[in-house]
């Protein structure tokens, strides 16, 4: 690992500012309050925060949708709070991640304002239009928060493209200009000292919607090469692209080590498979073990010297994990650090959303609780189809996107300490129970499991340079692989159910030290118990 790849020993923390932490009352987290808390994260062992939008932003999509790239939306502080978050993060050895949403920006960002102007504009050409007659859009494609992805503007008579809400058209990247004063919005965070960048939807910046195409264009790979020569390269920078459409193949264009494009991308082929073949993430299906097994054993083995994986259950998108695939009742603590342990064994960059590392669990609100735009749209839109009310209901609960944003939970006083107002969407109202605080001190918490997770990656070069090999791929219970470094080797067991059985493997890891293990009992360690995980080290 060389110095200046120091992010493949690194571990990632998301905070999504809007339900981090409230500093002034107003009920909505702020730059300030990540401020306040981070030696809290100092603590945990993190070494960078990606910070989910905090842009201008008239918030229709929460900071995906921007106005302003280079100022601060005033909910979350001014452009002086950002820079002294950086300053203060960097104090706390935490280097800044900044997202950035290049696929799109608000349709109130001023390049937008003129663009609907004329066609004539100089900037009309910076989004992506067609002639049409109004009601008639130029093809059937669908937005992905629901409705046409075609919106009339009788100014001009022409329909523009967005792949989100009405509020977030998509950018023209063919266009050299919008490509140049990019690059130069992205060189100014650079000055500013941010360690690196999140790519939202990055795929995406490519596309041909005549042809009905959303991702992965001809010219995708262009436009990163040039945008990484024209600003990352010139800096010591993580850059981690968002890509729903990854696959292993072109993740080692996106993830070469040459540096041509990013470090790394988050690939989602393990997140789809809870969903009906050809559905939409709402039409429930269980969970295909061997199948989540044999993706994991293809993106490790196949990114191994070709490539860098990054390594996540969670994010602000996504339900979370201990509710979705662990057991968030009577197992919550032991399947949380089993999934994590899981996940932090093997190659790759992990990243813990906030809330992660305390287990905090989905939530189960009624529908005018919620206050994401994807939940709402796709409430109005099913109920408008005929399904059942419950059936909704149940998908919001599985999937919804919220389940992320509930508040951060800090302690068991009102609102768990994320704020002395208002919050803008409730808290889980289990925070009495699942908070940092009663976890901090308890060295048999989850946090405290992170926290030696963590630790780990930093103590033993072979989590990070070793290679991947899954073990025992038809076993319907257990998630087991072997990492091979240099002078050791790792043995990762998981049982990913709540049953009881013979621990396998015994012969190999007989010799082994057990670095750790989720249960405290070590009497019979030829049983592995519901949801039993344990990482040893081997001599080679
Ligand atoms: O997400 C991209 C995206 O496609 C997800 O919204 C996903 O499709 C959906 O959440 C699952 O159904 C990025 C951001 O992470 C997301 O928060 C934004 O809403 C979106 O782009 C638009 O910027
Ligand atoms: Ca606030």
């Amino acid at each position: 690992i060389n110095k200046d790849q120091w992010w493949k020993k690194a571990v990632i923390y998301q905070v999504y500012p809007r339900s981090f932490q409230d500093s002034n009352g107003d009920g909505i987290g702020d730059i300030n309050g990540i401020i306040e808390r981070l030696g809290y994260l100092e603590d945990l062992g993190i070494d960078a925060i990606w910070l989910s939008p905090v842009y201008q932003s008239p918030q229709d999509d929460n900071g995906y949708d921007i106005s302003d790239y280079q100022d601060i939306d005033p909910m979350f502080g001014t452009l002086d709070d950002m820079e002294r978050l950086i300053k203060e993060a960097k104090n706390h050895h935490i280097r800044i991640i900044m997202d950035l949403v290049l696929n799109h920006t608000s349709d109130e960002h001023r390049w937008f304002l003129e663009a609907k102007k004329s066609k004539t504009n100089p900037y009309h050409d910076y989004y992506v239009w067609r002639d049409g007659v109004e009601g008639t859009p130029p093809n059937d494609m669908t937005a992905c928060f629901g409705g046409s992805a075609w919106e009339w503007v009788p100014e001009v008579q022409q329909y523009y493209f967005h792949q989100f809400s009405v509020k977030q058209p998509d950018l023209n990247w063919d266009n050299p200009k919008v490509r140049r004063e990019i690059y130069d919005m992205i060189y100014w965070w650079m000055e500013k000292g941010v360690g690196g960048f999140r790519l939202d939807v990055i795929d995406q910046i490519a596309k041909e919607p005549d042809k009905k195409i959303t991702n992965n264009g001809p010219r995708l790979h262009e436009y990163l090469r040039e945008m990484s020569r024209e600003t990352f390269q010139k800096g010591d920078l993580i850059t981690v692209g968002e890509a729903w459409g990854a696959t292993t193949e072109n993740a080692k264009q996106f993830s070469n080590p040459d540096g041509s494009e990013l470090s790394m991308v988050f690939q989602f082929e393990h997140i789809g498979l809870d969903q009906q073949e050809g559905k939409e993430k709402w039409d429930l299906a269980p969970l295909p073990f061997l199948k989540l097994k044999e993706i994991w054993n293809r993106w490790q083995t196949e990114l191994n010297r070709f490539g860098w994986n990054s390594l996540f259950w969670n994010n602000h998108d996504l339900p979370r994990i201990v509710s979705r695939w662990g057991n968030d009742k009577e197992y919550r603590a032991e399947s949380a650090k089993m999934l994590a342990t899981l996940l932090h064994g093997m190659q790759g960059t992990p990243y813990i959303y906030q809330g992660e590392e305390l287990g905090m669990t989905n939530v189960q609100y009624a529908i005018e609780d919620y206050r994401d735009i994807e939940i709402r749209n796709m409430y109005q839109e099913r109920l408008a189809k005929g399904y059942e009310e419950a059936d909704i209901m149940r998908s919001i609960h599985a999937k919804g996107r919220d389940n992320a944003r509930t508040p951060m939970q800090w302690d068991d006083t009102e609102n768990a300490g994320f704020t002395q107002g208002i919050p803008w969407i409730k808290v889980n109202p289990n925070y009495r129970e699942i908070n940092a605080e009663s976890q901090v001190n308890d060295p048999c918490s989850i946090y405290n499991y992170y926290k030696k997770l963590v630790g780990l990656r930093k103590e033993y070069d072979v989590f990070a340079e070793g290679s991947f090999q899954m073990l025992l791929q038809d076993d319907e219970d257990i998630f087991a692989y072997l990492r091979q470094g240099e002078t050791e080797n790792l043995l990762v067991i998981c049982n990913f159910y709540d049953k009881t059985l013979k621990c396998p493997l015994q012969e190999s890891w007989g010799e082994g030290t057990l670095l750790i293990c989720n249960y405290e009992d070590r009497s019979d360690m030829s049983v592995l118990r519901p949801y039993e995980a344990r990482i040893y080290l081997l001599q080679r």
